[in-house]
């Protein structure tokens, strides 16, 4: 099909996980390009069968699918045995990992199904735990650079919690809260927001990208770009249901924090996140010791004016002094939100053209091929670009920016571009979007950098310091020349830390480059925790090796970890592998990735379904 006659994108009105109306025609003309770029067929037909996940026959998983079907509604059970679509970002599969590093088919389900309520969760871990079949939870399954939707093991039953629990349950003027369940996106959000007239009031905190679930995203600690860009520091008060079957039958569901009181949240759960003892909250997080089904999240009230500014930075040596200058300024507030400081090449990448456009050579483009394309653009040649924003009515706006503009300008050669230049469709005025609280879909442009473009996210954190943004910057320039890829690397401010990510964008149907990608990844989290550093969040496939780098202490962390899910999950229902926490039917049996396996899986399991061998 040629990329003109695509069919449209589902809306927010037909599709809970569609666009808003608003965006339908960008979400047009961004798939018409990734589709332009599409070289080979979007199915890919499932040549090894039905994935049925080890430990259980064939006959017997089938059985337990059919029983499923008669207590859930057959047709919230659908098994994933022929062919799986990879269609792109906005209609996305559930079945597996659209951008795989490795086969198509190893990261993949068995089956998905679609609990409608709390219940139906509780019954699928009732049914998980007689069956001895592995879960795997998804809120919306988008989460791309890191996976997708795809399950970590084999022919797990992706659990797929958006598609019928998608409500907002409270938006609370009064406080500036709301409550949601795992199918609301961030788009969903702010549309409903805007629909109820509240948005003159009240701001949401988005990724780049509105498609991801509120509660995926929160689990998984991602970041937006207003100064509640922390999402986890922003949620108040889980419900969980939790992978394992009391004595007597029951399948417990906990409310954290105040929701844990007998009346089970009436008033302040999602104004204060702690509760009374231990804060569980953090165990559910980046885990697999339980589904969440409710989250709770603040909301940032209309600052009353905001305004963005970009600074460009002439040389790749400005990074040490600049993060220098930024740092202070971040953590008093001056610099009020998660900005962007992006490198150059990434400002070219943005604006959705393929690679071959400015250059035809292997290996990383030169530098000064990047500076000479940068040139003729409206940011004009510089190695690093400011994506910042201030708050409030202009006379405080006017204050600070006087203060950054003073101390930016301490570095040789810094010039800041007058938005008032910029022609309306400028990647800055998605910045200007984002940084405001509403989400958009710019951002999926680069990953036209390459036909069957796919990418995988290096993610490390790090203080906000010269020194150590130049030893991240350092140690991927080494690799991403040893493996000939182009670095694009972007750094994310926080309150005292940045989140330097850095994507590779990669040709999904060139092994050899793939390889290189997946090289490159490894590579590079060797180094950086060699240098003390870790990743905030990484990629199924790197689950195991970032979780090993974390390893203090002869890997108190992950003993811990393990004592929480033989406790939490007896039976490793749930999620197994997820940010390498293996149940204990799975240690030892080699299901560990450390770089190199064709296969995802390990040999077997200990012990297997009672009815295995049927
Ligand atoms: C970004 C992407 C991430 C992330 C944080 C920020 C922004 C990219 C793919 O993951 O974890 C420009």
């Amino acid at each position: 099909m040629s990329p003109k006659n695509l069919p449209l994108t589902p809306t927010l009105s037909t599709a809970h996980s569609g666009i808003p109306e608003r965006l339908l025609s960008k979400a047009t003309h961004a798939k018409a390009l990734i589709y332009d770029g599409k070289t080979v067929s979007d199915t890919v037909p499932l040549s090894r069968g039905l994935p049925v996940p080890q430990g259980i026959s064939k006959k017997a998983f089938l059985a337990a699918i059919d029983e499923l079907g008669a207590v859930l509604g057959a047709q919230h059970v659908q098994l994933n045995d022929t062919e799986v679509k990879n269609g792109w970002y906005m209609e996305h599969p559930n079945t597996h990992d659209m951008m795989p590093l490795l086969d198509t088919e190893e990261f993949v389900a068995s089956a998905v199904v679609y609990p409608g309520s709390v219940e139906d969760v509780k019954l699928l871990v009732r049914w998980a735990n007689k069956h001895l079949v592995p879960l795997f939870p998804i809120s919306m399954g988008r989460n791309l650079g890191y996976g997708g939707s795809a399950p970590r093991v084999r022919g797990s039953v992706t659990v797929d919690l958006g598609r019928r629990m998608n409500r907002i349950l409270d938006i609370n003027e009064a406080d500036y809260t709301c409550l949601v369940e795992p199918g609301v996106t961030f788009y969903a959000l702010h549309e409903e927001i805007v629909k109820r007239g509240l948005a003159d009031k009240m701001w949401i905190d988005t990724p780049d990208l509105g498609g991801g679930s509120v509660v995926g995203n929160t689990l998984d600690r991602g970041v937006g770009y207003t100064p509640y860009g922390d999402h986890w520091a922003c949620h108040s008060g889980l419900e969980v249901v939790l992978p394992k079957v009391g004595e007597d039958g029951e399948v417990p569901v906990v409310r954290t924090g105040m929701g844990a009181l007998g009346v089970g949240g009436e008033n302040t759960w999602q104004c204060f996140p702690y509760g009374f003892g231990p804060y569980s909250d953090g165990i559910f997080s980046q885990s697999n010791f339980g589904i969440v089904t409710k989250m709770g999240m603040t909301l940032m009230p209309n600052p009353g004016g905001y305004e963005s500014f970009m600074y460009t930075f002439p040389d790749e040596s400005c990074l040490a002094p600049l993060i220098e200058i930024i740092r202070p300024l971040r953590i008093s507030n001056i610099l009020e939100n998660v900005a962007q400081l992006r490198h150059g090449l990434q400002t070219l990448s943005v604006k959705g053209h393929p690679r071959t456009k400015y250059y035809s050579g292997g290996g990383p483009m030169p530098e000064d091929v990047v500076r000479k394309h940068l040139r003729e653009t409206a940011t004009g040649e510089c190695a690093w670009v400011y994506y910042g924003m201030s708050y409030g009515p202009a006379h405080i706006r006017a204050h600070k920016l006087a203060i950054i503009d003073a101390e930016f300008r301490k570095i040789p050669g810094c010039k800041k571009i007058d938005p008032k230049t910029l022609p309306a469709d400028e990647y800055f005025w998605s910045r200007d979007k984002v940084a405001s609280g509403t989400p958009d879909l710019e951002e999926l442009k680069w990953v036209n950098w390459m036909p069957n473009g796919a990418h995988i996210a290096f993610s490390p954190v790090s203080p906000i310091r010269g020194e150590d943004a130049m030893k991240l910057w350092e140690l991927a320039r080494k690799r991403h020349d040893e493996a000939g890829l182009d670095l694009m690397p972007a750094f994310c401010v926080g309150l005292r830390e940045m989140h330097l990510i850095i994507e590779i964008v990669y040709d999904a149907t060139d092994v050899d480059m793939r390889r290189r990608a997946e090289k490159c990844l490894r590579d590079m989290i060797d180094d950086a925790a060699a240098l003390g550093y870790g990743e905030y969040r990484t990629h199924l496939a790197l689950m195991d090796q970032v979780a090993g780098t974390y390893n203090w202490n002869d890997n108190a962390l992950m003993k811990f970890n393990n004592m929480l899910k033989d406790t939490l999950d007896p039976n490793g229902i749930l999620a197994p592998g997820r940010c390498g926490i293996w149940p204990k039917r799975y240690r030892g049996r080699g299901w560990e990735l450390k770089g190199g396996e064709t296969s995802s899986e390990g040999s077997g399991v200990a012990p297997a379904a009672a009815d295995s061998k049927i």
